[in-house]
């Protein structure tokens, strides 16, 4: 992170030394590496507070402070698949979402296809259905079922006048004809129009609101839901408590524990047939306080750990 906070304005910087993880060069390399960072730094259009387009670079530099060691699995995993940090997608100011959409597409659809899990590191939840995008183009014909983790149902079908705002996220990603069905979790704030269409959505929609997340019978119905599916995975920040995860910029009380939302990647890992890629958005960092990007980071490599599938050691 630039010292100067002004400086934080300078939208799509990527500090120089920008390695997620900080890993050194050989773990780096694009040809060898099994995921690819792609930084997205864009913000649609802000609702409430902004800075989510300040997101890549914060989460970037957060991620060169996680113990690589994973206690978890008594192992340093990223040893074994490596991760490729991709330059950051610059935006144009008035850039047609239309183009922002299909730009990012074309870059995760590049990770996909040459076998890396693309990472896309946002901005806010509207660049979702173009990472989606990119994972189904490269792999014609399949469908996928989406974990969605997020304060917000984000089902508007248009806010603020715009069908492509961070609010329409889930409906957008609905409408895609790859998409199947869409697991929420976390939720806890939603307008009347986004009740009714979830209820009117049954077989394709399954929302637990945070309060529905105690006892066992979401984890088992959530893992016979996954099982034999290719899942994408997108992360809205605010799905956590905002004492876990303050630095974003719709923030709701309540909200996902650290722990569950380690448990919840752990059980998509499990349960999937596999994990076909992720975005984590709207995180907006505060400056001054670290620790809600380091959070995410430290999530994100555990959760990495557990989706990417390594032959046995000594193989
Ligand atoms: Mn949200």
């Amino acid at each position: 992170m630039p010292e100067d906070p002004d400086d934080l304005d300078e939208i799509g910087e990527i500090p120089p030394e920008g390695d997620f993880l900080g890993l050194p060069a050989w773990l780096c390399r694009k040809e060898a590496a099994r995921v690819e960072v792609v930084p997205a730094p864009y913000e649609a259009g802000v609702s409430y507070g902004g800075g989510a387009a300040r997101g890549p670079a914060a989460l970037i530099a957060a991620s060169r402070q996680v113990e690589l060691y994973d206690r978890g699995l008594g192992t340093e995993p990223v040893r074994r698949y490596g991760v490729h940090t991709g330059p950051a997608l610059a935006f144009a100011p008035d850039e047609p979402p239309a183009s922002v959409l299909g730009r990012l597409a074309e870059r995760t659809a590049a990770a996909a296809a040459a076998g890396r899990f693309p990472l896309v590191l946002g901005g806010d939840h509207s660049l979702s259905p173009g990472a989606f995008a990119g994972i189904a183009l490269a792999r014609p014909g399949d469908a996928f079922d989406i974990v969605h983790l997020d304060a917000h149902a984000d089902l508007r079908d248009r806010y603020g006048g715009s069908p492509h705002s961070h609010a329409c996220a889930a409906r957008r990603l609905l409408e895609h004809p790859a998409c199947g069905k869409i697991w929420q979790l976390g939720v806890r704030s939603l307008g009347a129009g986004e009740a009714a269409f979830l209820r009117s959505r049954p077989g394709r929609l399954r929302t637990w609101f945070a309060e529905d997340l105690s006892g066992d019978a979401w984890r088992r119905e959530l893992a016979e839901g996954l099982a034999g599916k290719r899942v994408y995975l997108t992360l809205d920040v605010d799905a956590f408590d905002p004492a876990v995860v303050p630095g974003t910029g719709t923030p709701e009380p309540d909200g996902l524990s650290w722990r569950l939302g380690l448990e919840i990647g752990e059980l998509v890992a499990r349960a999937a047939e596999r994990v076909v890629g992720m975005d984590v958005v709207e995180a907006a960092p505060v400056p001054g306080l670290h620790y809600s990007e380091f959070n995410v980071a430290k999530l994100l490599y555990l959760w990495l750990n557990r989706f990417i599938r390594l032959p046995p050691p000594g193989k």
